[in-house]
């Protein structure tokens, strides 16, 4: 079976058994004027992510791979959104008020959407979460189940908070992730380090951790593997 090279140690491929999950790659996110920007950050940083993960995208679409996408926010009226959340930060700005590309994370508006480079297509399912992590309050294990996937290749803004609460959540539910470094972005350096650090540790304690580079090759070899044994049975 096709490897990732990886930390801390290789990551086996089936490209059957697992999805690309393109975490929150919201305008309100990696955009200045959105919630992100709200919040005091320079959202600058985040942007380097959009590349890289365009080409896992695109090259995960043309092996068939299973996508989907999340984004984080809340209905128009604001019933899903917990008080603490909405006052937390004492931003100029908050979650439902207007901002410059619409109401911040409500459904719906420009900002809450994903950026146009890597924007969901016909059957990439999108799920639309209140929380940080993807399988809170949302149908994400249900739909990854019904695919019979095992695996996850991650990728999403921010690395430390609704990448990394993905990836845990994830790991409690059974699956193997697998973090692309250089596919996902945080506002502070020092974070992007540590929070990868922590998934890496103790043999891999919530999952693997490697980068485009090394799983654009590995996707190939799985792609190689697929046609050989489909020669094969003919
Ligand atoms: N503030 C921050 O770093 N992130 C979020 O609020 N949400 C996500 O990470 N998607």
């Amino acid at each position: 079976m096709a490897k990732v090279n990886a930390e801390p140690y290789d990551f086996e491929l089936s490209i059957p058994k697992t999805a690309l999950v393109m975490i929150d790659f919201q305008r309100d996110f990696v955009y200045p004027g959105g919630f992100g920007e709200s919040l005091g950050n320079d959202t600058s940083l985040l942007l380097r992510a959009v590349g890289p993960a365009q080409k896992v995208l695109n090259a995960c679409r043309a092996a068939g791979m299973f996508v989907i996408h999340t984004r984080e926010g809340h209905r128009p009226d604001l019933s899903d959104l917990p008080r603490a959340k909405r006052e937390r930060g004492n931003a100029p700005l908050r979650i439902g008020d207007k901002g410059s590309m619409g109401r911040l994370l409500v459904r719906g508006e420009y900002g809450h959407d994903i950026v146009d480079e890597l924007h969901p297509i016909e059957g990439e399912p999108v799920v639309d979460k209140p929380g940080k992590g993807a399988f809170y309050a949302t149908d994400m294990d249900t739909i990854l189940r019904m695919r019979g996937v095992e695996k996850l290749i991650v990728t999403g803004v921010t690395t430390e908070v609704c990448v990394t609460t993905s990836v845990r959540e994830a790991n409690d539910r059974g699956y193997d992730a697998l973090v692309l470094e250089d596919c996902v972005g945080s506002y502070f350096p020092e974070f992007q380090q540590s929070a990868l650090a922590m998934v890496k540790a103790q043999g891999g304690i919530f999952g693997w951790v490697s980068d485009s580079a090394r799983f654009l090759a590995a996707l190939e070899a799985a792609r190689g593997e697929m046609v050989s044994m489909a020669a094969a049975t003919r």
